[in-house]
Order: C-alpha cells, then structure tokens, then sequence
C-alpha cells in the first residue's frame, strides 16, 4: 500500500514539476524569435553568397545555406534614412517631407500616433530591441536636443523596449552611445553641444589640423570637422570626452549589448533589430580584422561584419533558441567605396564587384542603390538551400508580421506595406506585384519592367562615381534579361512607359498603396 502512494505521490510531483515546463515550451514553440540584421552601405555583390570571390562571408552564407537566400529583394530607397524610415513605418518615405539622410542633431522622423513595426511585436508580446545605428532623428519636431538631460523621443517612443544606439552615423556628431534616453558615460562636468551649421569650441577640425587626421577625408568630400579618435566627423562637437566612442570597438560594443537582450529574454519572445555601423564609412575595423581581407578597411569591415553575424548564430545556439527563430540579414541600401574617407577602398577592390552585376550603387535609381542580399533562416519552417526571385521589400515586414500575427492594421497605418509573408519564409515565389524605389529618381518595377522617371541632373555623381540614373527622359529595362540595366527601351515600348508612369502617379496621389 505504502509503495503505492509514494509511486502516486512521485507520479503527481512529476506532472507537477512536467506541466509547467512543457506547457512554457509549448508556448515558446509559438512565437518565434525574430532577429532582423540590418547592415549599412552592403551591397547586391559584396557576400560570397551573392557570388562574391575575392572575399568570403561563410557565417552569412549559413544562413542562407540553413535557409533562405532572395535575389529580388529591396530596401525602398539608396540611402539610410529614407530606407529605415520605410522599414518602421511600412510608409514611402518619399511621401513625408524631411526624410532624406539626416544629420546627427535632427529630431525624430517617425510619427509617434502611427503603428511602427516594433509596435507590432510589441502587441504580440514581444519584447523589443533596437541596438546599433538608429538615424531617424531624436526628440521634439523642431527643438534643439539637449545632450546632457534625457532625450525625449527616439526608439523607446516607436515601439523599442530597449534601445542601445548612436544618433546618426559613424560620420557624423556626436559621436556617443545612448542607452535608452542617456548618453553613455557623460561626465556632467563636460557637458556636450553639437552644431551643424557652424563650429563650435576649440577642438582641432579636419580642415584646420588635417596633421591630426589617422584617416584622411577624401578630397571635397568634407568630413573635416571635429576630430574625433583622429577621424575628421561631419559637424562640430564640443565636449563629452569621456562619452567618445572609439571607432575600433563599435562592432564589439554593438554585439555584447545584442548578445545580452537575448540572453534576457530568452524565455520570452523577443524582437531585435541589430543596426551594425559596418560597413559604413569611416569604415575601422578592430585590431582582430585589421589587413585580414587583403581589400583594405572597406574587405576588413566586410569580415568584421560576418563575424558579427557568426556570433549571433553562435548566440543562438548557446542559449538553445536557434530552432525558434527567424533570423534575416539584409542591407539598408547599395554600396560604395568612395564615400569620404581616403581608405583607397576603390583602389583595393580590384576584381570585386560591390554591387555584383546590377548597375549603379548607393544614391543611384539603377538596381545597385536598392537591390539588396536578403537571406533568412527558421529551421523547420523554411526550407534549406532555398533560393527565391520573389519581389519582397523591407517596408513590407509590418504588414507581413501584422498578418502572421493575425493583428488588424489600421487605414493609416503601413500604407504601403504588404502582407508577403509567405514570401518571406520560402512558401511561394509570389510577393509584391510591384513597388516604387527611389535613388534621386523615384522607380517603378512591376515584374521584369522597371521603369525609371525622368529626372534632371547629373548622370554621374561625382563625388562617390556613382551612376545617378538621372535622366531627362524616360528609361525602361526588362529585368529579365538586362538586369544590369544596359538597354533603355523606352523609346520601343511607349505604351508600356506611359503606364508605368501612370501607375506611379496613381500611387503617389492617392497617397498610399492599396
Ligand atoms: C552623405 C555623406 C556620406 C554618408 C552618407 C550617409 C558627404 C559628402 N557624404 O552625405 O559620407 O555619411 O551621407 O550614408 O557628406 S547613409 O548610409 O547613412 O545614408
Ligand atoms: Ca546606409
């Protein structure tokens, strides 16, 4: 009798102790991590993934040998702001006056009334993360910000939980790390200003002590104000010495703060959006990838940056979450290799193509400004190896979210984002039927046509030697067999011009997509 009891008593401890942890499973199983990588200037050819020879991107490749790699996927513009400000929002930045590439002092572009992708995963119980570079502005419309008291608007006010960011670029002041609404390691006692329209204190600029400079600034290119870690920034900062992030260890930064929300929120769902620096300009890579890639700082970033992908992987495996989430790596717009800095990054790149074959490159309306790797993974959900040319935008992550989640969107939110989940995770070769990109000139694509608005203005932009894709006239290119964008048809096919730019004015007056 008495063994019976205790095998009853065991028996009822051991669902005790079972349910909870199986009915937490269970849940876990439900909701998957997602963490989306967001790389800055990378371009359609720069992965071995994508082709790439002269230099090797394995742990990216993983991803997309573990899942899935898109080879029609795109940001909606050929710079950051505009490309981010559409990947929150799921609205054409175009539509909204201001949201060009900003300067370290602007204030937040995101509507706060309005649903932001973080705020969908936030309404899913998620927990939210924007860590790395933010660029879409901080505080009040309007109002100077006042780096040594709280920041009052930035990722926290759009739907971020945590936030561990930098207010701009690598090229731009001030060069600190936020926390949330506070500025990392400000001593009170050297408060910090920063001005974009003239200079401001007595620090050495580039311009005036360009002896001081470790990286010289290209010629004309500006980036010769204040200096800081010997890198002339674009703008004029004064004080906050000790808050100066040294540029070698931005990556590392970035990762362990990554690294720790997911070791936080293992247990729960969690969203994390990982804006690395790399490999924007001033491209500085840590002592461990210095002179690894053989192309210069522009290759040694590129390394840095799959390292950085590696450890996140390895992240995932180390806390036993790898199977329940998805994770995309994608770019923020094309690449370049003179963006200001003279790292000899064109000189270096001999027989590397950044934007593999497509034409054009970061500020351009050709393919190569917004044209971008995509690869993703969710074991047992997308299959392995697959391989997709469905047309997929990252505007589109807040309808397609939305509608995993089964969340109704309201008539103003996301207004040209689509649900292409399906898409996304490798079920069909069907997404988007067409979409509007803009380098100077705004595009339509529509299947294999693209067509190109005229646009004045130079052909080729000086500065970068990046094809514009400005044109008085009208350009059309079948995609299915130009790709790289060679053979203007326009002039053979006016009836299909005239409606794709029709088709744009449609979209453009009635102010939002669908
Ligand atoms: C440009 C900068 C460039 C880079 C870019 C922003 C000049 C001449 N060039 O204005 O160096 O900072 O802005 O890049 O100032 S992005 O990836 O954030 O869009
Ligand atoms: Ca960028």
């Amino acid at each position: 009798m008495r063994k019976k009891y205790a095998l009853l008593l065991v028996l009822a401890m051991s669902i005790n102790l079972t349910l909870p942890a199986f009915v937490q499973a269970q849940k876990k199983q439900q909701k998957p991590n997602v963490i989306f990588i967001y790389a800055d200037d990378v371009g359609y050819g720069d992965l071995s993934a994508y082709g790439a020879t002269k230099i090797s991107t394995p742990n990216i490749d993983k991803i997309a040998k573990e899942g899935i790699r898109f080879t029609n996927a795109h940001a909606t513009s050929a710079t950051c702001t505009p490309s981010r400000f559409a990947l929150m929002t799921g609205k054409y930045p175009w539509r909204q006056k201001g949201t060009g590439v900003l300067p370290g002092d602007a204030s937040l572009i995101i509507p706060t009334n309005q649903l932001t992708l973080p705020n969908v995963f936030q309404n899913a119980g998620y927990k939210t993360a924007s860590i790395g570079k933010w660029h879409l502005g901080l505080g009040e419309t309007n109002r100077q910000i006042n780096w040594n008291k709280p920041i009052t608007k930035g990722p926290n006010e759009t739907g971020f939980d945590y936030a561990f960011f930098f207010p701009a670029t690598s090229d731009r002041v001030p060069t600190v790390f936020v926390e949330n609404h506070d500025v990392q390691g400000l001593d009170p006692s050297d408060p910090i200003e920063v001005d974009y329209s003239k200079k401001i204190g007595n620090e050495p600029t580039g311009l005036e002590n360009p002896e001081l400079l470790k990286l010289p600034a290209a010629p004309n290119h500006g980036h010769n104000n204040t200096i800081v870690n010997g890198i002339g920034r674009i703008g004029w900062m004064t004080g906050g010495k000790q808050a100066r992030w040294t540029d070698e260890e931005i990556a590392h930064v970035f990762l362990s703060k990554a690294a720790q929300f997911m070791e936080d929120n293992q247990k729960n769902p969690f969203f994390l959006y990982f804006s690395l620096n790399d490999i924007h300009v001033p491209r500085m890579p840590s002592t461990q990838f210095k002179g690894k890639s053989k192309m210069g700082l522009r290759g040694d970033v590129i390394l840095q940056m799959d390292w950085t992908v590696g450890e996140i992987l390895k992240k995932l495996d180390e806390l036993k979450i790898a199977e329940n989430t998805l994770i995309i790596f994608s770019s923020d717009n094309g690449p370049v290799l003179d963006d200001g800095y003279a790292d000899k990054a064109v000189e270096l790149a001999k027989g590397h193509s950044p934007a593999g074959p497509l034409r054009g490159g970061k500020y351009s309306a050709f393919e190569g400004g917004a044209r971008i790797p995509w690869v993703a993974r969710w074991p047992k959900t997308i299959t392995p190896g697959a391989v997709s040319d469905a047309l997929i935008c990252q505007i589109d992550l807040m309808a397609s979210f939305a509608g995993f989640f089964q969340q109704k969107v309201g008539s103003e939110d996301g207004v040209d984002s689509f649900n292409v989940m399906d898409a996304i995770l490798g079920k069909t070769k069907t997404g988007r039927t067409s979409l509007v990109k803009q380098g100077g000139a705004l595009s339509l694509t529509q299947g294999n046509w693209k067509y190109i608005e005229p646009r004045e203005g130079k052909a080729v932009q000086e500065l970068t030697n990046t094809e514009t894709g400005n044109n008085p006239k009208p350009q059309l290119y079948d995609l299915s067999k130009d790709i790289g964008e060679k053979t203007n048809l326009a002039d053979k096919y006016p009836a299909r011009v005239k409606a794709m730019s029709a088709e744009l004015d449609r979209i453009r007056d009635l102010g939002r997509s669908k």
